[in-house]
């Protein structure tokens, strides 16, 4: 009725009665109330919404704050996400938080609101102290704390002539790749050596210079020290992280965490503990989830996270957010604040707690139902690192986290009754386990184990002991087999044991490397437990295919096959070629009191991290409260 008398005349002159106004007014109030609330749904961009909400407004958190999770945003430009070759992750435009995650996360709309809120207290606490220089542990205690000197006597200097002629050598490929991106990538996070130009990629959500961050503690080991000064400048001037893109939490961490972590406790340059203790704040905001496991990708200025696209079910990846535990003690360490710690522990007492397909930990889990998602494990990509971290985190405690210890000789088990084979030619491999059924495919990421089971080795039941060194031997043994079966004497990225094939790549998808350093790795950790002579032979064949191989006018490049005598290149530098595989071979050609490992722990990406002597710390003015978690 109202409304047959509206064209053209404004409401007032219409002699309207007082129900009839009334009516019109809610009408229009209600209107107002729907744009206002609309703004909310705007893309972040759109300057409407930049005026009407204030900037740290983050739209995640004032939808979470009343209940409601917001649909992750849409990537403007790019790829639906796969898995890249090498096992990089690309962002997805699809949002993966699924209808059911969205009703779940509503009726627990109280509970991120607590984690939202110790989030913010965390942020404010960690911007503080970031710039206040924090009132955690410092560079000074923690070098008071080492058992020895950090680059030994001499810098790790071998004794006889070939090792150091072959550590020279080492020295020179890292100032050569090191060479070639700074003239030509400069900041950008990769070289592209054949193009010579830089690559950005969309693992880092807007920060920049991963080759430099990831290389600092490299550089400085090698005694590269202009260039060693170069990188810290760089980070000091331009490491900008107030970027606000999307970002991999994992890759972020391993790299830009873990690398300013270990230049920090090398040099005690307090520009990286600044950096590092800015950084991590931005990252606490993806664990804003029902369960407090993190989601895979976040936005660094929002602080929205959401899960990778094509993980399905919105779940989150066990490498993934299985690890943080190294970084994120050190980052409470270093703060005083235990929020990290807390973080992290959380994770571990939900994946403890958890029922386990025999005893082994699938590669998937939704961080909204804290359940399983499928029933996948692998050693290899999507779950290596997780048991990696344990291991090392029982080390990196000074051997007092018990449960990490326990959780690791269990899983262990697990695998070794479920996944370790031995094929028809005598090599010992790990398949990978689907639903009950073996894969019999082990990749290039699972050679990291050889390592991993022997500096393990020592702190298992004592009749295991010997047991484990000769596994990690028989890994270590079988992944060299898969360089020395190639025609470049470098190995795919996944090799078979199955159709008549050992230890070789059937598939044409499988036959690129990529400048992996797992099998390397495994090579120095075998050196330094066994000091056996082959060790140092397989790495330095390594060292003759790379330079014959990958090396090119610019830099160094990735193959497509390794079985093609006459390679084709993938055109990329990889930051991990420099932050690890140069560094393995440079220690395996180094003594033992280089970077010595009853002080340091290697992070996933080979950053050093000192091992938390937490009385010692303590005695020196540490503060003690940064391992508390919060009350049950
Ligand atoms: C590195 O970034 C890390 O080692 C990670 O744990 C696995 N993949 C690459 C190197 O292959």
């Amino acid at each position: 009725m109202v409304f047959r008398k509206l064209p053209g005349v404004s409401a007032p002159g219409m002699g309207l009665r007082l129900s009839q106004k009334f009516v019109f007014l809610l009408f229009l109030s209600g209107l107002v109330t729907l744009c206002f609330g609309a703004l909310f749904f705007l893309p972040d961009s759109v300057r409407l919404k930049r005026i009407f909400l204030s900037k740290n407004e983050s739209p995640a958190v004032t939808a979470r704050s009343e209940g409601e999770a917001r649909d992750p945003p849409r990537k403007a430009a790019g790829e639906p996400l796969k898995v890249e070759a090498g096992g990089k992750l690309r962002v997805s435009r699809r949002p993966s938080v699924t209808h059911d995650a969205r009703t779940l996360e509503r009726s627990v709309g109280t509970q991120e609101r607590t984690q939202v809120d110790a989030v913010d207290g965390a942020r404010d606490a960690a911007t503080r102290d970031g710039k206040e220089g924090g009132k955690g542990a410092t560079y000074e205690m923690f070098k008071k704390c080492l058992l020895k000197p950090a680059l030994g006597v001499d810098r790790g200097k071998p004794s006889d002539p070939q090792t150091v002629q072959r550590r020279d050598k080492v020295r020179e490929m890292m100032k050569f790749a090191w060479d070639n991106y700074k003239h030509y990538a400069w900041g950008k996070n990769e070289l592209r050596p054949l193009t010579r130009n830089g690559h950005i990629g969309t693992m880092f959500g807007g920060l920049r210079g991963a080759t430099i961050v990831d290389s600092l503690d490299t550089l400085y080991i090698m005694g590269l020290t202009e260039d060693y000064q170069e990188a810290k400048e760089w980070v000091h001037n331009n490491l900008d992280l107030n970027s606000n893109g999307e970002a991999s939490l994992f890759e972020v961490n391993i790299r830009y965490v873990g690398g300013l972590l270990s230049a920090y406790y090398l040099t005690g340059d307090e520009v990286f503990k600044q950096k590092v203790l800015e950084l991590g704040e931005k990252l606490l905001p993806a664990f804003s989830t029902p369960t407090g496991i993190p989601r895979g990708v976040i936005n660094l200025g929002s602080g929205t996270s959401w899960s990778w696209g094509w993980a399905s079910a919105g779940s989150s990846i066990l490498a993934e957010f299985g690890t943080l535990h190294l970084e994120f003690v050190h980052l409470s360490e270093l703060s005083g604040n235990p929020i990290y710690t807390e973080k992290v522990t959380n994770i571990r007492k939900l994946l403890d707690k958890i029922e386990k397909p025999h005893g082994l930990y699938p590669n998937f889990l939704s961080p909204v139902s804290g359940n399983w998602v499928q029933h996948h494990v692998s050693l290899g990509g999507l779950g290596d690192s997780f048991y990696e971290y344990l291991i090392k985190s029982y080390l990196m405690s000074d051997k007092t986290d018990e449960e990490a210890k326990r959780m690791y000789y269990s899983a262990l088990e697990a695998i070794e009754a479920n996944m370790v084979q031995k094929s028809p030619g005598g090599l010992t491999y790990v398949a990978e386990w689907r639903g009950g059924v073996l894969d019999h495919k082990m990749g290039h990421l699972a050679c990291f184990s050889g390592g991993m089971v022997g500096i393990g080795a020592d702190h298992g039941a004592p009749e295991k002991r010997q047991h484990y060194l000769d596994l990690a031997a028989e890994i270590t043994h079988t992944c060299h087999e898969s360089y020395s079966r190639s025609a470049t004497k470098l190995g795919p990225e996944a090799f078979r044991f199955d159709g008549g094939a050992e230890a070789t790549a059937t598939r044409l998808s499988d036959r690129y490397y990529i400048l992996r350093p797992e099998v390397i790795e495994s090579y120095m950790y075998m050196w330094r437990l066994t000091h056996d002579p082959k060790y140092r032979q397989w790495g330095w064949e390594a060292v003759e295919a790379l330079e014959k191989h990958c090396r090119v006018d610019s830099g160094y490049s990735g193959i497509r096959d390794v079985y093609a005598s006459t390679v084709s290149h993938d055109n990329m530098q990889q930051s991990f070629f420099l932050s690890e595989t140069l560094k393995y071979l440079y220690l395996l050609f180094s003594d033992d009191d280089l970077l010595p490992l009853d002080d340091w722990v290697f992070n996933t990406e080979a950053h050093p991290l000192p091992i938390v002597h937490k009385s010692c710390l303590q005695e020196h003015g540490a503060p003690r409260d940064t391992q508390q978690t919060h009350p049950e």
